[in-house]
């Protein structure tokens, strides 16, 4: 347990949950929950509940009350009403793929996996939609847009696991947001599930809607804390004929920021030339040495490089020949090598995308997904390195990221689990360049402490005043973006996580 937490409280530090005995001592809620879902689908015993209970990254886990997998959305409205019923707080996953910990229990909810919720999918081609339950993958939407000649404009190396849910309830990025925006652009509606049992529809889909206020856009990004996302309709862009992948040795700028300056200018020199530029992926050498090891990888072109940037270029016509005249004598680029085939560009990326699960294998890793001003980008990751370097000097920093939005990936291993200092020396960093502290994963559990200091009063009053009044009892995932407030306790100011999910 984390020096200063009470007992049964739950801080995020593996090994740290309420006892089972008393998280799961709750018949009223296991029979209204069966009632609604099924025998089946009520899971109560620890070992098949235990995949539910742990995060992608390991770092967060608690144990649940019980896990409802509901497949229909009338199931997940009665789940909901039955929470409701008996005061027990819910947690929404999807694909749990989610890295700041708010997938999973902090201690005695009920977990409703939304992973079955999958059998409707269906796409427009005449209005250009997808419309789909919120447990269909990533993967599945793409494959059924592709088979009309479209797509998502959003796509991530989770493609396989998260869900469409899960993806709105986190607004995520991903690797082509440079050309068609995060999930809450590509949102065309939606339908939650709300905290009174009833159901917000917005599933038109029609271009333009201005009755109001945006409620798709704000369950987009709530991380579960507002609702539970049922249905989303996403919509679809042609998919681009023609496609080529490039990586690129980078020959640093002058300066302690000299690789990242360096990928920000050939970028922006990219972003003149060329038409479609989908991607523009920054990673440094400490991350390919880590991914060529843990996936048996050749060296990359220019293997020698401090940095490397990998670009992707989609068209109607073959951008080859364009990408090539952009690059070939550029000052920037010490080496580069490109593929238009399906293999050859999935080889490519795998220096890239293989990041993350190369970091994995490592053991404990803290992870920081932040977004700079541009302009403050190669200071800032100059300024992170060295202050790290001083503050912590075993630690390893393996940063990559979207260079292109200005969203570095910031994971450091050989840290201790609680050690929240060097993560703060970070966040701080971030927040002198006037930055976000959270770029596309969320807030989870993982960045609760920091959200007041990134939003201002007036925001943080508003913030406080939706959640208040769209889930006035704390029903939805309580301890992820809000710290909770004790029982009994006036609401939003008690800065102590109750063990037992319990609300109210
Ligand atoms: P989960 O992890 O299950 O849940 C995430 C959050 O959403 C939780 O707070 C949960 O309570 C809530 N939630 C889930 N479903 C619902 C629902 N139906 N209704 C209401 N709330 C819900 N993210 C990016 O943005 N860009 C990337 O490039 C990217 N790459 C990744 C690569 C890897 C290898 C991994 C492991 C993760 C990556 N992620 C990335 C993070 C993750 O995939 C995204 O956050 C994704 O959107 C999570 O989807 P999920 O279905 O797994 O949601
Ligand atoms: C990515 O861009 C994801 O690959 C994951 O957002 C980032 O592992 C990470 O830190
Ligand atoms: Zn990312």
């Amino acid at each position: 347990m984390a020096a200063g937490a009470a007992p049964g409280e739950w801080t995020g530090v593996p090994g740290v949950g309420v006892p089972l005995t008393r998280a799961r001592g709750r018949p009223g809620v296991v029979d209204a929950v069966v009632a609604a879902v099924g025998p089946s689908n009520c899971l109560t015993d620890p070992d098949l509940c235990a995949p539910y209970e742990t995060d992608w990254t390991r770092r967060w886990h608690g144990r649940a009350a019980l896990v409802a997998r509901p497949t229909t959305g009338d199931q997940v409205a009665a789940v909901v009403a039955a929470c409701t019923r008996h005061r027990i707080a819910v947690v929404p996953q999807g694909g749990n793929t989610g890295l700041v910990g708010g997938s999973v229990p902090r201690g005695g909810e009920v977990l409703m996996s939304l992973a079955h919720l999958d059998q409707t999918l269906v796409v427009d081609p005449v209005a250009n939609l997808l419309e789909a339950d919120a447990g269909v993958t990533l993967a599945r939407a793409q494959a059924a847009a592709a088979e009309y000649g479209l797509g998502l404009g959003i796509d991530l190396a989770a493609r396989d696991t998260a869900t469409l849910g899960g993806m709105a309830a986190t607004n995520a990025g991903g690797i082509h947001v440079l050309r068609y925006g995060a999930m809450r652009a590509r949102l065309a509606g939606l339908e939650a599930v709300m905290a009174d049992g009833s159901v917000l529809s917005r599933t038109s889909g029609v271009a333009k809607d201005n009755v109001g206020y945006d409620l798709v856009g704000l369950l987009a990004g709530s991380e579960g804390t507002l609702g539970v996302i049922t249905r989303v309709l996403v919509r679809l862009a042609p998919l681009p004929p023609w496609r080529v992948t490039a990586l690129i040795a980078l020959r640093p700028l002058p300066g302690a920021g000299g690789p990242v300056a360096a990928a920000v200018a050939l970028v922006n020199h990219l972003l003149r030339q060329l038409d479609g530029l989908e991607a523009a992926e920054l990673f440094f050498a400490e991350g390919v040495e880590l991914v060529r090891q843990h996936a048996s990888l050749p060296p990359p072109p220019g293997a020698s490089a401090e940095a490397f940037l990998l670009v992707e270029v989609a068209g109607r016509t073959d951008p080859l020949e364009a990408l090539s005249q952009a690059l070939v004598g550029h000052p920037l680029v010490l080496d580069t090598a490109a593929s238009t085939d399906a293999a050859g560009r999935v080889a490519l990326w795998a220096y890239r995308e293989r990041h993350t699960e190369a970091i994995a294998a490592q053991g404990l890793v803290h992870k920081l997904d932040v977004c700079l001003p541009i302009r403050d980008l190669a200071d800032f990751w100059a300024e992170v390195i060295a202050s790290v370097r001083r503050c912590r000097p075993r630690a390893q920093v393996i940063c990559f990221g979207h260079v292109g939005e200005g969203n570095l990936h910031i994971n450091i291993l050989g840290l201790e689990a609680d050690d929240t200092e060097v993560d703060a020396l970070v966040l701080g960093l971030v927040l002198a360049h006037r930055g976000s502290i959270s770029a596309e994963h969320g807030v989870g559990v993982a960045k609760r402490s920091v959200v007041g200091h990134a939003r201002g009063p007036v925001d943080l009053g508003i913030m406080k005043a939706l959640k208040d009044a769209l889930d006035p009892h704390g029903l939805f995932n309580p301890g992820v973006l809000f710290p909770t407030r004790e029982r009994g306790g006036p609401r939003g100011t008690n800065r102590t996580f109750g063990a037992m999910g319990e609300f109210g």
